[in-house]
């Protein structure tokens, strides 16, 4: 495949998975809006259609709950094929969502998007409107997750951090009951390889959180300090840090000072406080178990995926020494899990294999930082991976073989995005 071919392929996923105002990750697993997702899929139809592009984000942000969060899943149609549904959340919305939000990408999103807009007119009269939504929700982040006022914020589930079954929460997952959980009948497991997919033993402490959050009657500020499951994750600190920032440079261009100098202030104050999470033996940053105050010793993507955020240089250029090794032991990069280590799991989901969005965000953040000399290896491996084995939802960072869900929207727009 040549790369106009791959790009004609990457739209043609994106259009068959569009429902006109907002697309679904893939036809069948996830037949609904998620948010991440959205964000980061905008960033494809931003180079042929930015109305589409637009929309894709206004859409999601139309969805936006009264406190800021914006959450993570949007059932704008009914769909038996995707468990658990509305009814298991049963949040009470006109259009259904979930009760828990997901990484703050969009922020990223709006202004990579109108950085690079040829219609100006639009670009600055959407970014106008979006922007105080986006930042309602980052202060939403600060007050609801992070309490305490440490700078960083926990996650109350681990859907929230987009890695759903990563092995760094597996210790503090096993806090989580199962008690109570009726029984269920999963629907991923039909549509992908169930040893791609998390377990029922994990399937059922999901349940059980978002029971619990159910019976908070979905008060998002009763949640943090509720959950069992309670982690600092790295990576889902660092997209919310860059979003602060790219708020905050977008809305001091846009004359809109509050938003600006509050999201500068948000975004130094998480970056102070991400170096407590670096973890000097294994050379990266590291999860922070907040129900316990003890860090997760577990090598995952999620500690590299910090390099989106501003950080110090030393810390940029340590983490491309961290990215060379792990290079050594994959024919991929970056791997979700390091493959020298127990957990590591080459095709399930998140405990192993390469996603193009991470990839994406951490070669964009290396890039910023002075150290892009490694780049061209990160990109390059992602479009050999679609190369060899197509638009797959994630590949095995050893064989390359595509896992998952196929035809995925995400995957297809960070083929356009790496290819422009
Ligand atoms: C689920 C849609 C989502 C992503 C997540 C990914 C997966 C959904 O799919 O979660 O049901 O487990 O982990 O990051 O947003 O693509």
């Amino acid at each position: 495949m040549n790369h106009d071919e791959m790009i004609r392929h990457a739209r043609q996923v994106l259009s068959d998975n569009d429902r006109g105002t907002y697309t679904v990750p893939t036809h069948g697993l996830y037949p609904f809006q998620w948010n991440w997702d959205s964000a980061l899929s905008a960033l494809g139809f931003a180079h042929y259609d930015e109305p589409r592009a637009w929309l894709e984000i206004e859409t999601l942000l139309a969805h936006q709950w009264d406190d800021g969060m914006v959450p993570h899943i949007i059932f704008h149609q009914p769909d038996d094929g995707y468990f658990p549904g509305p009814d298991v959340w049963s949040t009470g919305r006109e259009v259904p969502t979930t009760g828990i939000t997901q990484p703050a990408v969009a922020g990223f999103a709006v202004r990579r998007i109108f950085d690079r807009a040829r219609d100006r007119a639009l670009a600055e009269e959407k970014a106008r409107a979006m922007l105080p939504k986006i930042h309602a929700w980052h202060r939403w982040f600060y007050r609801c997750r992070d309490p305490q006022g440490t700078g960083l914020v926990a996650i109350v589930h681990p859907w929230e951090s987009g890695r759903d079954n990563s092995a760094d929460w597996d210790a503090a997952f096993e806090r989580v009951p199962t008690e109570g959980v009726g029984s269920f009948t999963r629907r991923d497991t039909s549509h992908a390889n169930p040893a791609h997919r998390p377990t029922d033993e994990q399937y059922k402490r999901y349940i059980w959180l978002v029971q619990k959050f159910r019976s908070l009657g979905w008060d998002t500020s009763k949640m943090h300090d509720a959950s069992p499951f309670l982690v600092v994750d790295p990576g889902f600190n660092a997209i919310l840090i860059r979003a602060c920032e790219d708020t905050a440079d977008l809305a001091a261009r846009l004359g809109m000072e509050e938003i600006a100098a509050e999201s500068r202030a948000m975004a130094e104050k998480g970056i102070e406080a991400l170096e407590t999470l670096w973890h000097e033996p294994l050379g990266q940053y590291v999860c922070y178990d907040r129900a316990i105050g003890a860090p997760i010793e577990s090598p995952s993507v999620g500690g590299i995926l910090t390099a989106f955020a501003p950080i110090p240089h030393h810390r940029a250029a340590a983490l491309v020494r961290r990215i060379e090794t792990l290079a050594k032991s994959c024919n991929y990069l970056i791997p979700s899990h390091d493959p020298t280590h127990a957990a590591f799991d080459g095709p399930c989901y998140w405990r192993g294999p390469v996603w193009l969005i991470v990839n994406y965000m951490v070669a964009d953040g290396l890039a910023r930082a002075g150290q892009g000399e490694i780049v061209p290896r990160i990109i390059g491996d992602c479009l050999r991976l679609i190369e060899t084995s197509g638009f797959a939802e994630y590949h095995d960072p050893i064989t390359a073989e595509p896992c998952g869900g196929p035809h995925f929207t995400w995957t297809a727009a960070m083929v356009i995005e790496i290819l422009n």
